[in-house]
């Protein structure tokens, strides 16, 4: 499920263009490393020749040698001004998005979480979710930056360079992937204990089935029929649980965790930690600190039947 995590694998014109730059830095630091210790190998062994023959050095030698350093430092000098040049002109490619209008995202980084927020003109149209993107194939998208209490930074090196989540700072980059798939990306920043434990994943969709995504993830969470699922409803509403989060269509509309109107659709979850099965979801609910110490989500202990039923009604969250 998890692709190559590498930007020596790029799937998008921005990734592309920084692949590019790579290859063209590591050919030509090759080429130069090649000459270079060539160079060095050859002045051995003609040294040695010398001293094993007693020849004396030849006329001239020590113009020769300064010409050979003076036009060593040129090439060097030219070799630099061209990784400037080839770097700067990347770079001026990479900034402008080349869309009016595009579908702009609201990333909000948190210890140690993703919350996404799809911007839309109307109230209805915007909607939340965690750690798991959705995108359309072929087309730019803009995210718009936020850090809720430390530095972070985005990066999914098979689409983009990273960029850095400022508290109290909007920042913004934009990414496009044109191959579909499922991209993993993670905090390139150090956030606290759980860092390493921050992943997000895009997943790159064609526009018909994104859109579908899309007015899935706008409607509110479906009001569960069967009787477990029901008392699981609850059982979520009446505890803990809604302190920290949502679930559109309830009372819960708290906005610390992650944002679970639709906590099904995910493959994972604590942003790649675990897998979004019934097991993993018990024991994450039962003790998160076992899975990420430091989490900021309380152990809760509930009765087996109304974990039981709290589990039923979070897997029908589609
Ligand atoms: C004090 C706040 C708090 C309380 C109380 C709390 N949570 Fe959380 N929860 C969080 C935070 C913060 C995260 C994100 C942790 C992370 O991934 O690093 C989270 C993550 C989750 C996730 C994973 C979501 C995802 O998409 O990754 C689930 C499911 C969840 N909580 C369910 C519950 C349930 C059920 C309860 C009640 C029994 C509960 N939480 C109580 C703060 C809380
Ligand atoms: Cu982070």
């Amino acid at each position: 499920m998890i692709p190559d995590q590498s930007v020596l694998a790029s799937a998008g014109p921005l990734a592309a263009r920084t692949e590019r730059l790579w290859w063209f830095s590591f050919w030509v630091a090759a080429g130069v490393y090649v000459l270079t210790m060539g160079f060095l190998v050859w002045s051995i062994a003609r040294a040695r020749r010398r001293a094993r023959d007693g020849e004396p050095m030849a006329a001239g030698s020590d113009q020769r040698m300064t010409r050979a350093v003076s036009y060593g430092s040129g090439a060097t000098v030219v070799i630099l001004l061209l990784f400037l040049g080839f770097d700067l002109s990347v770079g001026r490619t990479l900034s402008p998005i080349p869309s009016k209008r595009p579908l702009t995202i609201e990333v909000a980084g948190h210890q140690w979480w993703w919350e996404a927020t799809y911007a839309d003109t109307s109230a209805h149209g915007r909607f939340t979710t965690a750690n798991e993107v959705h995108i359309p194939v072929g087309e730019p998208v803009l995210f718009l930056l936020e850090a809720r209490d430390v530095i972070h930074s985005i990066w999914v090196p098979n689409l983009a360079g990273k960029k850095d989540l400022v508290p109290g700072y909007t920042t913004s980059f934009w990414l496009q992937a044109d191959t579909a798939g499922v991209y993993r990306g993670q905090c390139a920043e150090f956030c606290g204990t759980q860092h390493a434990k921050m992943a997000m994943f895009i997943v790159a969709e064609p526009r018909a089935k994104f859109d579908a995504w899309v007015a899935n993830q706008r409607e509110p969470a479906k009001t569960p029929t069967d009787e477990s699922a029901q008392r699981g409803k609850e059982v979520f509403v009446t505890s803990s649980c809604a302190m920290c989060h949502s679930i559109e269509g309830t009372e819960a509309g708290s906005k610390v965790g992650p944002d679970l109107t639709h906590l099904a659709s995910r493959s994972t979850i604590a942003a790649g930690t675990l897998p979004n099965t019934r097991s993993a979801l018990s024991n994450w609910i039962r003790d998160a600190q076992a899975s990420k110490p430091g989490v900021k989500m309380p152990p809760t202990a509930l009765a087996p039947r109304d974990l039981a039923a709290l589990l039923t009604y979070l897997e029908g969250l589609k």
